[in-house]
């Protein structure tokens, strides 16, 4: 006779290692408890955790136990040992007859256990209505799993394209899904300020709307639409910030500078060269204004919008963008030339490597480290700076050479906001570029032209949802996954262990559980686009 074995399941990310066993299952049924062991805040808060979220479709009340009492089997959720090789976010899992085993010396490893069990269960575990199943099984595994990278990200840019709280904290919980750590936010660009700030509250009561945007389909035309006035309160951010730490999630703010300042400007515009009136930028693209960098006032203004931007998010690192700045202004601004002469630099390109060092003494005098995009490498860079690549790798090869940390995010496999077919006609009007799910399955973060050395500092890998054309979160949806889900594999998944073909595989258990979840993916087609 043939004997049947149990399929793999199709776990996103792919975990390090999987081993089915032979014994019996798992079994969740309404007599189930969830023990913690030893008891700790913190192994409690995800066991709370796990029973919230397998409880709308199983119904279940899954008691909280520090023992397994009467309880018919248990899931158990072990903090300790000294495993070291299971690092900071490693877990074991260990699913059998009536005991199933989430082991890890710290909460982020459990947590990415809990993770790993939901996807472990039948796909309508996720759905947010009862199904009346009993039991629900775990088929007998042992898993141990440990991240490739630190760094798990993705971009949202909240400025071009604002997204209410709830649908941050759903693309949080989705984040989480996928066993992301990272979110960074895109919060102030050229066409709109998102984020209050007690001391200069005219960069939202003036930068957090704009007059008219880009017509949607006819981008050189005007929509004449107001937009706005969109952000998120400081009760806003500190909900999101706790929301994101329960899952492990740090949130890493951009406030963008020296360029792409446009709707800063419009609310302060003696921060600029000119001193003109402005309004925030109602087409898409690159904005000649920026912050002036002679004057005194523009230091002291950032300075001052960093301070509470470190009060609200705990986040090591702060992104200042860098990118995009050009330099007309400053080359015919006196304030800009004569700090040149005084602080003996070539030209603008120096002016803007002064910017970033001095922004980055400042940071780094409150305890935190500046991030930027690999702009910030042009003229020199601060020690102790990190990079994001974004255009392509050679900023990220080069930054990891001089010793910077680096986080990967070339446009070639991470600009989740570019066309995901090459049949543009039946997509909805993206950036231009094209970037199909195959292309960012494919990226390895790790560039061949390193040494070891230098491949450890790559911090790791982001995904980046530029929002030009994103109009709701529903388009941020389409755009996100499934690619997000390569991108995840990518960030997680050891690079020995990973397959297209196989992924695509795993790919289709999981679009279930985003369909249950109300993800509004893009469905992938056949066609090798
Ligand atoms: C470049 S990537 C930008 C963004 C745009 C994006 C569109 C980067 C650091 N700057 O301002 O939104 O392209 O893909």
């Amino acid at each position: 006779m043939k004997r049947h074995s149990t399929p793999e399941p199709g776990l996103i990310p792919k975990p390090a290692s999987l081993r089915m066993l032979s014994g019996s299952a798992f079994h969740l049924t309404p007599a189930t408890a969830i023990m913690v062991s030893p008891a700790s805040a913190a192994a409690r808060a995800t066991a709370k955790y796990l029973a919230a979220v397998l409880r709308p479709s199983t119904g279940f009340p899954l008691p909280i136990r520090a023992s397994p009492g009467s309880a018919e089997s248990v899931i158990e959720l072990r903090l300790g040992g000294t495993d070291r090789r299971l690092g900071t976010e490693g877990y074991t899992l260990q699913a059998g007859s009536r005991r199933l085993v989430v082991a890890s010396p710290t909460a982020a490893g459990l947590f990415y256990g809990v993770q790993t069990l939901r996807q472990l269960l039948p796909p309508d575990i996720f759905s947010p209505r009862l199904i009346t199943r009993t039991p629900w099984v775990v088929p007998a595994l042992r898993i141990r799993d440990v991240p490739r990278f630190a760094w798990r990200g993705l971009m949202l840019d909240v400025a071009r394209h604002f997204y209410d709280k709830a649908s941050v904290l759903r693309f949080l919980d989705l984040m989480a899904l996928h066993k992301f750590n990272t979110l960074h936010l895109h919060l102030t660009d050229d066409q709109g300020w998102r984020l209050q700030i007690r001391r200069y509250p005219k960069l939202t009561q003036v930068g957090a709307r704009r007059t008219a945007s880009p017509l949607k389909g006819d981008r050189k035309e005007s929509d004449g639409i107001p937009y706005g006035p969109y952000c998120y309160t400081r009760e806003d951010i500190r909900e999101l910030v706790a929301h994101a730490r329960q899952r492990f999630i740090t949130v890493v703010p951009e406030i963008e500078m020296p360029g792409h300042a446009l709707a800063a400007l419009s609310a302060y515009p003696t921060l600029s060269c000119t001193g003109s009136l402005f309004q925030p930028r109602t087409r898409w693209g690159v904005e000649a204004d920026v912050f002036c960098a002679g004057k005194d006032e523009t230091f002291r203004f950032l300075e001052n919008v960093l301070d509470e931007v470190i009060a609200l998010f705990p986040s090591p690192f702060i992104h200042i963008g860098g990118d995009e700045c050009p330099k007309d202004r400053w080359q015919k601004c006196p304030a800009c030339q004569a700090r040149i002469q005084a602080e003996g630099l070539k030209d603008e390109h120096e002016l803007q490597s002064y910017f970033v060092r001095r922004m980055d003494s400042y940071l780094r005098s409150k305890g935190r480290r500046l991030l930027g995009w690999d702009e910030i490498l042009e003229g020199g860079l601060a020690d102790g700076a990190a990079v994001m690549s974004w255009r392509g790798t050679a900023g990220g090869i080069a930054a990891a050479r001089a010793g910077h940390d680096v986080v990967m995010s070339p446009t070639t496999h991470c600009y989740l906001d570019f066309y995901q077919s090459l049949d543009t006609d039946r997509e909805p009007e993206a950036i231009g570029a094209h970037l199909p799910l195959h292309q960012v399955y494919a990226y390895d973060p790790i560039p061949a032209e390193l040494t070891p050395a230098q491949r450890g500092r790559i911090l790791g890998v982001q995904g980046n949802l530029w929002s030009e054309y994103l109009y709701s979160w529903r388009d941020v949806d389409y755009m996100a996954y499934p690619r997000a889900a390569a991108l995840a594999e990518v960030a997680w998944t050891p690079q020995a262990e990973r397959d297209y073909d196989q992924f695509t595989g795993r790919l289709a258990s999981h679009l279930p559980r985003l369909d249950l979840l109300g993800v509004c993916y893009r469905r992938p087609a056949r066609e090798s686009t």
